[in-house]
């Protein structure tokens, strides 16, 4: 599509026309242009992003259709200090958000906004999250003056076209506004406006605060319309388990970033389990409603994955290797001199030479990683060898389990299941997990991470739960409620369960559970299975490994409820009463029952 072409875009919203030319009279852009999502379209902007040095095209024998973009080396994480929930009360907001009210964001970002286009281009991007035509499916918009952000929203979303025939008329759509500035760290602010319907983002070009489909739209205004409307919009991944008797079953997990929900979407099963087959619906972001049936139904708003490139290899996910060697963006990788792609935990030798993230030379002995530690791949979910036939399903797949996971290296077992819904919104409520590369800050600090949403629920925590609960009536087919924990070690710091593929095994006594074929051994806080009821066929583990997985240590717990205890205090009174009461009721039972 030409500059300045609303007109020939046929773009039968008037509010939307209206949007976009106030935001070009704010940003003063040189050049509008309309996406439309078609391949030509493709071609011409990635033509651009190479020839303005953007993007690096890879070797196209070895990465045919595969491009290296380096970032500012400020600018590599998700912000949270800077992500702002804009309502017009702080207590809407709630104390794990930070927020500013409307109209000091408005007049604050709007100050930083004007002309900041100047001497760019303004794309205006029209995408739907979810499967087109879906009644469950939402229309945002986005503009941008980055053509990086361009072309990822283009693997990200169903970009173009189908936006605008979906919107037709109506005003009903996303309206997000965002501006790399000058990338200072100063000026870089995310700004979500619940009651507006809208996301300003200036000053950053990281995927998580620049590509506003995913964590702002689909996560943080999903949510609060998900509260409003009666749904779900979770930090999830969805994937689908067909049994060797040709019964495939969905289960939807929440762990925080980088805590491998890319991994679990597109696991290969282990050999012993061969006969098992995994496919991806989503790996990190689920609608969910109720179906007519009572039963929670999920959908995957995303068309691509934004995922975490270190550790991903042939041995923890195969699949992952094989979408990633055709028609993706890479951004803060290494490259090889032949024009490839490598980073830490690929699991090939380094070659003796690499261009390290930030383009510098690099050599094995080097004491800086190659890769950025949240150096990130950018691929449609088409590539996805494991790809779920119904990801386009208008009302998704069904959810038999939800599934709460962190990283953690004591305390929470390899798995346990919650007694009721109740017990299941608590474990969720209550999960922590140690923080990773994904956002900036310190890794490796465990912290509460409820529903992994800390960073992504668009409203106040507290009535965020409350609304878990809320809807329990509604869904008269529950899914039942499980945590994991792929990440236990020894007292010399290494892993107890050996993860990856084998973590089928853990999912297979999931299904046990709900088929009634396992009894598991009840605890204080939950089921968790007897060694004898894990499939361990072919993996080698001894039983004292195994044992440790699954502990339940009083004194880590009761350590776990008395940090829980703090972090109830610290959100207050939106604190449902149920979830107080069942605090106190384990916390004493930890004190008191010998069982
Ligand atoms: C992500 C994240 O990029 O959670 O998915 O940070
Ligand atoms: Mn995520």
């Amino acid at each position: 599509m030409t500059p300045d072409s609303a007109a020939n875009a046929n773009v039968a919203s008037h509010t939307l026309v209206q949007w976009v030319a106030d935001s070009a009279r704010l940003t003063q852009p040189d050049n509008i242009v309309w996406c439309d999502g078609s391949s030509s379209e493709r071609e011409r902007l990635l033509q651009e992003a190479v020839k303005s040095g953007v993007l690096i095209p890879l070797n196209p024998r070895k990465r045919p259709g595969c491009y290296l973009h380096r970032s500012n080396p400020n600018d590599v994480a998700r912000t949270e200090h800077v992500t702002f929930i804009c309502t017009p009360s702080a207590e809407d907001a709630g104390v794990t958000n930070h927020w500013m009210a409307p109209d000091e964001a408005y007049s604050r970002l709007g100050t930083m906004l004007e002309g900041s286009m100047r001497g760019r281009t303004m794309y205006v991007i029209p995408y739907v999250l979810g499967p087109v035509g879906s009644p469950y499916a939402k229309v945002g918009v986005q503009i941008t003056d980055s053509i990086y952000v361009a072309l990822s929203m283009g693997i990200m979303t169903r970009m173009g076209e189908c936006g605008l025939s979906m919107l037709g008329d109506s005003d009903d759509f996303n309206r997000g506004l965002h501006c790399t500035l000058d990338l200072n760290p100063e000026r870089r602010f995310i700004c979500h406006f619940p009651q507006d319907n809208t996301i300003w983002s200036v000053g950053s070009g990281y995927g998580g605060n620049a590509l506003l489909s995913k964590k702002c739209f689909a996560l943080r205004i999903a949510s609060w319309l998900g509260r409003d409307e009666g749904w779900f919009a979770e930090h999830m991944l969805i994937v689908g388990l067909r049994n060797p008797e040709g019964h495939t079953r969905y289960i939807a997990a929440a762990f925080p970033s980088a805590c491998g929900k890319t991994n679990l979407a597109m696991l290969l099963p282990p050999p012993a389990l061969g006969r098992w087959k995994v496919f991806t619906v989503g790996d990190d972001i689920a609608w969910l409603r109720v179906g007519p049936d009572g039963r929670l139904w999920a959908i995957n708003p995303e068309n691509g994955y934004f995922g975490v490139a270190p550790g991903t290899s042939a041995k923890s996910n195969p699949n992952a290797m094989r979408m990633l060697a055709h028609d993706s963006i890479f951004t803060n990788v290494a490259m090889t001199p032949d024009g490839d792609v490598w980073w830490e935990g690929m699991d090939v030798e380094p070659p003796p030479e690499l261009f390290d993230w930030q383009g510098d030379q690099w050599r094995p002995d080097s004491a800086a990683k190659a890769a950025h530690p949240n150096s990130r791949f950018t691929t449609p979910i088409a590539n996805n060898p494991v790809l779920s036939p119904h990801v386009e399903d208008p009302c998704g797949v069904p959810i038999s389990a939800i599934v709460f996971g962190g990283r953690r290296a004591t305390t929470a077992p390899l798995v346990l299941e919650a007694k009721d819904w109740l017990h299941g919104v608590f474990i969720g409520a209550t999960m922590g997990s140690e923080t990773t590369a994904a956002a900036a800050g310190r890794v490796g600090v465990v912290r509460r991470d409820p529903m992994a949403m800390l960073p992504f629920a668009g409203y106040n925590i507290g009535d965020y739960w409350r609304h878990w609960l809320a809807m329990q009536p509604r869904i008269t087919e529950p899914p039942r409620i499980f945590m994991v924990n792929w990440f236990r070690k020894d007292v010399h710091g290494a892993f107890l369960w050996p993860g990856f593929g084998e973590n089928l095994r853990v999912l297979k006594w999931i299904l046990a559970r709900i088929d009634g074929r396992v009894e598991g051994r009840e605890t204080l806080l939950g089921t968790v299975p007897e060694p004898a009821e894990l499939d361990l066929s072919g993996l080698e583990i001894a039983g004292e490994q195994l044992r440790l997985a699954l502990a339940i240590d009083r004194d880590e717990w009761k350590t776990e409820m008395a940090s829980v205890g703090k972090f109830f205090d610290r959100i207050g009174r939106s604190v449902p009463e149920q979830l107080r009461e069942l605090h106190r009721a384990l916390s004493n039972a930890l004190e008191t029952d010998r069982s």
